[in-house]
C-alpha cells in the first residue's frame, strides 16, 4: 500500500489533540505508512531548505521554519486578508495588497523544495486548504508525478468574488494541476464548475491567456464531519459532567442557548447577538428563563478585522446587558477562551438550543459536536445557519438566514417551544447524518478516490464534475 503524505500549513502539536480532523488523519497515518509535512510555528532569518523531522506521540512530522516577512505575505497576508474573506464573500473586509502573492507562492515553492527529496515515487499527497493551492504546481515543476489531492476546508467563492482575487488565474490553473480536489459541499462544486465552464481569461495587457484545461483533475463533495460517537461519550465523561454541573448551578432553571466559534467574522456573531436580544424584545415572557452563553476565543488578532469584528461583538453584548440585564439577571455570558473537547461536550450537551449561525461556512463543526453530544431522551434543537456547508446534510435542523435577525429570532422562539417528540425526531435524523458522514468516512472516502488506479465515480449522489473544457 502506498504511503500517505499528509501537508498542511501546520502541523499537529504534542499532547491532546483538538480537533477531529487532526484526531481522523493521525489515525490515517497510524494504520499506514507515511507523515505530516508543514510549517514548524518558527520564524527565522533565513528560510529553511530541509525538514526537520520529530516524532510526535508516535506520528513522523516533517517541518520547515519561515522567515518572518515570508510567513507575514503568505500567512496573515495573501491567505487571511485575500484568499479567506475573498471566499467568504466579504470582499469589503479584504485588502488587496497584490504583492503579498509573492511570499505565498515562495512558500509554497519552498514547501515543494523541501518535500521533494522526501518523497517516494508512489506516495500519495494529500494537501489541506487555502494556504497550499500552488503546491501541487510547485512540486510538479520540480518532477513530481505523485498522486496529489486537495482540500478545500473552506467554501469555493463565486465567480465574481473570485475575479477580485489578485492573480486567481494562476491559483486556478495550480488547482489543475491536482488529480482530486475536493471540496465541502454541493454549493462549493457547483460554483467551481460555474467558473471552469464560463471562464473568461484575462486581457489585459494585450494578451488574452489561455482557457485552463480542467479535464485531468477530478472535483468533488467531500464533506467533512466530526466523531459524534466520542461527542457521545465526552458529553457523560466525568469532565464533561463536570462542566454539566457546574453550569447547572450557574444557570438555575434557566435554558442555555449556547454558541462557540472561532472569533472570526465569518462566523456571523454580531449577527447572532442581534437576534437574541429580538428575542428578548419580542417574548418578555422569556426574559430571566433562557441565558445566551457565547464562547468565542480570539484568532487571528493580529488581522484588524479581526480586531474590529472583536470589538463590535464587545459592544453589542454590552448593549444587549444594558437593555435587559437586572441586578439579580444577566441575559447573557461572552467567554473569549478555548474549553477542551470534554467541557465542550458538557455545554452542549446542557444547552436546550445549539445556535450555529455563520454567514458562510465550509462546514462547521460545532454543528456536527453539538449533536453528537445531545442526551437521545431529551435534545436540544440546533439552530442552524443555510450558508455553512452544515445545512446540505443536517436539513432537519431549524434552517435559518443569519442576515435576517428576525428570522433566527423567531427560530429560537420556536426551538425553545417545540415539543419532546419533536425535538426526538429532528435529533434522530441529525444523528443519523452526523454518523453517516463522521470523520472517518470523510479521510477514507477522499484517500479512496485519490488512491492510485481509482477510478473516477459517476452516479454518485454528489456532484461529479470531469470538466473537459479545452
Ligand atoms: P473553523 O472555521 O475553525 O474551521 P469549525 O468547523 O466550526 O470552524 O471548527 C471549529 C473547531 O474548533 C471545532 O472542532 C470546535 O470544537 C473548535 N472550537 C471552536 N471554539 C472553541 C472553543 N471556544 N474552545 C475549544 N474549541 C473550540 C474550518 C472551516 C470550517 C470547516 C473546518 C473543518 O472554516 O467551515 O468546517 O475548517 O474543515
Amino acid at each position: 500500500m502506498s504511503r500517505i503524505v499528509i501537508v498542511s500549513n501546520r502541523t499537529p502539536g504534542k499532547g491532546p489533540v483538538a480537533g477531529g480532523l487532526a484526531v481522523a488523519l493521525r489515525k490515517v497515518l497510524s494504520e499506514r505508512e507515511g507523515f505530516w509535512f508543514g510549517w514548524s510555528g518558527k520564524l527565522t532569518e533565513q528560510p529553511a531548505r530541509e525538514a526537520r523531522f520529530e516524532d510526535i506521540d508516535g506520528l513522523q512530522v516533517g517541518q520547515i521554519d519561515l522567515t518572518r516577512d515570508d510567513h507575514h505575505a503568505y500567512y496573515a497576508g495573501f491567505s487571511n486578508s485575500i484568499l479567506w474573506p475573498s471566499f467568504h464573500l466579504r470582499l469589503d473586509l479584504a485588502t488587496i495588497e497584490s504583492h503579498w502573492y509573492e511570499g505565498y507562492r515562495r512558500v509554497n515553492h519552498q514547501f515543494a523544495r523541501a518535500l521533494l527529496p522526501l518523497l517516494k515515487p508512489d506516495d500519495v499527497i494529500w494537501v489541506h486548504d487555502y494556504h497550499l493551492i500552488p503546491l501541487a504546481s510547485e512540486l510538479r515543476a520540480l518532477g513530481a508525478r505523485n498522486r496529489i489531492g486537495f482540500y478545500l476546508h473552506i467554501p469555493f467563492p463565486t465567480a465574481d468574488a473570485l475575479y477580485a482575487i489578485p492573480h486567481h488565474e494562476e491559483l486556478m490553473r495550480d488547482l489543475s494541476r491536482y488529480d482530486l480536489v475536493g471540496m465541502q459541499a454541493r454549493r462549493d462544486v457547483a460554483a467551481f464548475t460555474e467558473f471552469a465552464e464560463h471562464q473568461m481569461p484575462s486581457t489585459f495587457g494585450g494578451h488574452r491567456s489561455e482557457t485552463i484545461d480542467f479535464s485531468r483533475t477530478e472535483v468533488d463533495a467531500f464533506p467533512i464531519g466530526s466523531d459524534p460517537d466520542a461527542f457521545a461519550r465526552l458529553s457523560v465523561s466525568p469532565a464533561g459532567t463536570k462542566m454539566v454541573h457546574r453550569m447547572k448551578r450557574a444557570l438555575g432553571d434557566q435554558r442555555l442557548i449556547l454558541g462557540v466559534d472561532r472569533l472570526d467574522y465569518s462566523k456571523g456573531l454580531p449577527q447572532r447577538v442581534e437576534a437574541y436580544e429580538k428575542l428578548l424584545a419580542n417574548n418578555a415572557r422569556l426574559r430571566r428563563s433562557v441565558h445566551l452563553l457565547q464562547v468565542a476565543p480570539p484568532s487571528r488578532d493580529s488581522i484588524k478585522e479581526y480586531q474590529e469584528t472583536s470589538d463590535t461583538l464587545d459592544a453589542m453584548c454590552g448593549r444587549v446587558m444594558g437593555h435587559f440585564a437586572e441586578p439579580d439577571w444577566q441575559p447573557l455570558t461572552y467567554v473569549k477562551r478555548a474549553y477542551g473537547q470534554p467541557s465542550l461536550a458538557g455545554l452542549y450537551r446542557l444547552a436546550k438550543v445549539g445556535l450555529v449561525t455563520p454567514l458562510r461556512d465550509g462546514m462547521n463543526l460545532v454543528a456536527h459536536e453539538y449533536v453528537g453530544s445531545q442526551n437521545p431522551a431529551d435534545p436540544g434543537v440546533l439552530v442552524l445557519s443555510r450558508f455553512a456547508g452544515a445545512a446540505e446534510i443536517f436539513p432537519e435542523a431549524l434552517l435559518v438566514n443569519p442576515f435576517d435577525t428576525d428570522e433566527t429570532a423567531e427560530a429560537l422562539r420556536i426551538a425553545l417551544d417545540m415539543p419532546i417528540e419533536e425535538r426526538q425526531q429532528r435529533w434522530q435524523a441529525l444523528m443519523n447524518a452526523a454518523k453517516h458522514h463522521n470523520v472517518d468516512n470523510w479521510a477514507a472516502s477522499f484517500l479512496d478516490r485519490l488512491a492510485p488506479g481509482s477510478m473516477p465515480q459517476s452516479g454518485t449522489r454528489d456532484i461529479l464534475y470531469l470538466a473537459s473544457v479545452a
